[in-house]
């Protein structure tokens, strides 16, 4: 028997973004698809890692003084270590700096310049550094970037380009007659209308001279790698050789998962590349929508980006994963709210699921002291109850294909509120009244549990944590990857007799007031992120009490080579003040001298004498410099 493959990737992410909840999003969604098709037996590589070549990381490493492999070695760290919190179950992580994907990327270069699908020529264009990307005079929008709206510059240069251009035709039909290649519909038509424009060869080369930080041709050695053509081609660089790629059975991947920012490059450029390589494109490239705050894009600069490691902290990493594909339809733009965010948790997961499991897993403990009871009779109760399911786990099966994850989810939660409206028409604390009524209990309680078992089967590629310990109190013992979807297709997979254990809250609930506290906490830490800009408030600045002082006295500190001990007098008062001076200054010249000092700092002690303020002085390379006045101000004068 063959086995089944599937590969789902994300986009490989800019290694020097902090990781925010837009990233989290497409990974996350990626990882419920992955998580589904091995429930339903599949062979599945899922796929994702990091794009680290290109200006942006080369600036960045120069800033910090190290070299740009130093520098992507350590930040890519920050998305490893992000998916392993959010239990994203990928298969491979690629970093574009690695040899195994630098190697495939020159194998196809040369190819394409052998086959001469890979061209030079001089080009003339208006190129956007910090998008790094070529506009022509007709893509700028009021003579700016069209994507980030910053300033372009026209540059003249010979470069290397490929012959997308050609395959326009090709595209057109492929998506025309492929109604699931590219998804949503509204995304899908948007890249139809742009290919109705002509489709121009694409520049796959940068000069060193202007960008040394890339892969470098192979058949010019004065040019590296225009970095989408680089980074493109991650989704295939892991299996090894185009011959390995075609035996790895993971290729056309099923879905190549990305933002609706980068459709066209995944729709245009990677298509036509892949055709020209001679594999086929992906089955299927889903756009997802675009999360912003309170309207805005998240940027480090506008200080209003979601940090997925702070929120998984607070509120939990299952809560995360089941809001952001709860709250909007995959294909749509969401604003990112932790109001709506503590409502969910609230409403869907502590009331509405957990308590099931704790209402079920108590009243198993209490009616059969924790043993799991043999159904007995079957009634219509029990019948629609088990109709439910069977809807319900047909239904999300279907709603897969289209990666409808807030309708699976939704469809998930009237098998939810069904169980829980079973429980109260049934009534398990009446039926324990009677011998009658205990017989009929055992069926009740035991429908109830199997029930939570298909949730938690269901649920589990969104909330694998959670689920696993919902099998766990309900004494299941095997795990949910073992059981599968298959185990769904027959109710009652659940062995009587199985103790369950002591009810555990899933989702603890976020009470009224907790809620107050917690988003005025979040509040306040986003003003803390504000001072990361290294901007202060008039306010701020006014707290710094800066007066004029006049030196009375001054003497070299015994055994300190920089520092001189100053009485100051600062029009109210004198005061005793350490500064680090020595080297520059002679004690003597000082005396009489006006500085500006700082009166309200926190007195500190310097080798054992206190110091009860600061002269403010300029450091020229290890030349101090005192601050000073044209003319004598008088003393204990204020400083703005
Ligand atoms: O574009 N809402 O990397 P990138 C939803 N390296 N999704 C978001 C988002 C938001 N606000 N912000 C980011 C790159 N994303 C290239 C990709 S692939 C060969 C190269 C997600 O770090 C979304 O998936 O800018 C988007 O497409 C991706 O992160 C962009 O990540």
């Amino acid at each position: 028997m063959t086995e089944k493959k599937f590969c789902i990737t994300t986009p490989i992410y800019y290694v020097n973004d902090v990781p925010h909840i837009g990233h989290a999003y497409t990974t996350i969604a990626a990882d419920v698809v992955a998580r589904f098709k091995r429930l339903e037996g599949y062979q599945v590589f899922f796929l994702t890692g990091t794009d680290e070549h290109g200006q942006k990381v080369q600036e960045a490493a120069q800033k910090l003084n190290v070299t740009p492999q130093q520098h992507v070695d350590k930040l890519h760290q920050r998305f490893k270590e992000l998916w392993v919190k959010f239990d994203i179950s990928n298969s491979d992580f690629i970093r574009t700096t690695e040899e195994r994907h630098k190697t495939l990327v020159c194998s196809i270069l040369q190819t394409l310049f052998d086959k001469d699908e890979i061209y030079r020529d001089s080009y003339e264009g208006w190129y956007c550094t910090p998008c790094e990307r070529f506009w022509t005079e007709k893509d700028l929008q009021d003579g700016n970037c069209p994507e980030c709206r910053r300033k372009v510059e026209k540059i003249k240069e010979h470069n290397y380009f490929f012959r997308m251009g050609k395959y326009q035709d090709w595209l057109l039909e492929k998506i025309k007659s492929d109604p699931h290649f590219i998804l949503p519909v509204s995304r899908r038509n948007e890249v139809l209308g742009f290919l109705e424009n002509p489709l121009e060869d694409l520049c796959i080369s940068r000069p060193k001279s202007r960008l040394p930080w890339g892969i470098p041709l192979p058949f010019d050695e004065d040019y590296v790698t225009y970095v989408w053509f680089d980074a493109l081609i991650n989704y295939i660089s892991i299996h090894g050789s185009l011959d390995d790629i075609r035996a790895s059975g993971y290729w056309p991947a099923d879905h190549n998962m990305v933002g609706k920012d980068i459709l066209t490059t995944h729709a245009v450029y990677w298509s036509t590349m892949l055709k020209a390589i001679g594999l086929e494109p992906p089955k299927n490239i889903f756009a997802h929508g675009w999360w912003t705050v309170n309207g805005q894009k998240m940027s480090k600069s506008l200080h209003n980006v979601v940090e997925p490691n702070q929120l998984a902290d607070q509120f939990g990493v299952d809560v995360i994963r089941y809001f952001l594909l709860r709250e909007v339809p995959f294909g749509s733009d969401g604003d990112f709210s932790h109001k709506a965010l503590i409502g969910r948790l609230n409403s869907d997961l502590a009331n509405n699921l957990g308590n099931l499991l704790n209402r079920t897993v108590n009243m198993i403990k209490k009616y059969f002291d924790g043993t799991l009871p043999e159904p007995a009779t079957t009634g219509e109760e029990d019948n629609a109850l088990q109709n439910t399911a069977r809807e319900v786990i047909d239904e999300v099966r279907k709603l897969y294909d289209e990666l409808a994850f807030n309708k699976i989810l939704q469809k998930i939660w009237e098998l939810v509120d069904t169980t829980n409206q079973y429980i109260d028409k049934t009534g398990p604390w009446n039926l324990a009244k009677t011998d009658e009524g205990k017989e009929r209990l055992k069926t009740v309680m035991y429908n109830a549990a199997e029930s939570l078992r298909v949730l938690g089967v269901l649920l589990f590629p969104f909330m694998p944590k959670s689920c696993a310990s919902l099998m766990l109190q309900l004494g299941v013992d095997k795990t949910i990857e073992e059981q599968g979807m298959k185990s769904l297709e027959n109710w009652g997979n659940l062995t009587s007799g199985t103790k369950t254990q002591k009810a555990k809250q899933l989702f603890p609930r976020i009470e009224d007031k907790q809620a107050v506290k917690i988003l005025a906490e979040l509040e306040t830490k986003n003003d803390d992120k504000k001072d990361e800009s290294g901007q202060i408030t008039i306010e701020d600045f006014m707290k710094v009490d800066l007066r004029t002082g006049k030196i009375l006295e001054a003497e070299k500190v015994k055994k300190s080579k920089k520092l001189i001990q100053l009485k100051v007098d600062i029009g109210t008062e004198t005061r005793q003040i350490l500064a680090g001076i020595a080297e520059s200054y002679e004690p003597e010249s000082l005396i009489g001298r006006t500085v500006i000092i700082v009166a309200n700092l926190k007195p500190a002690k310097l080798m054992g004498i206190e110091s009860q303020g600061m002269v403010l002085a300029a450091n020229n390379d290890g030349t101090i410099l005192l601050a000073g006045f044209d003319d004598e101000p008088g003393q204990g004068i204020q400083v703005r």
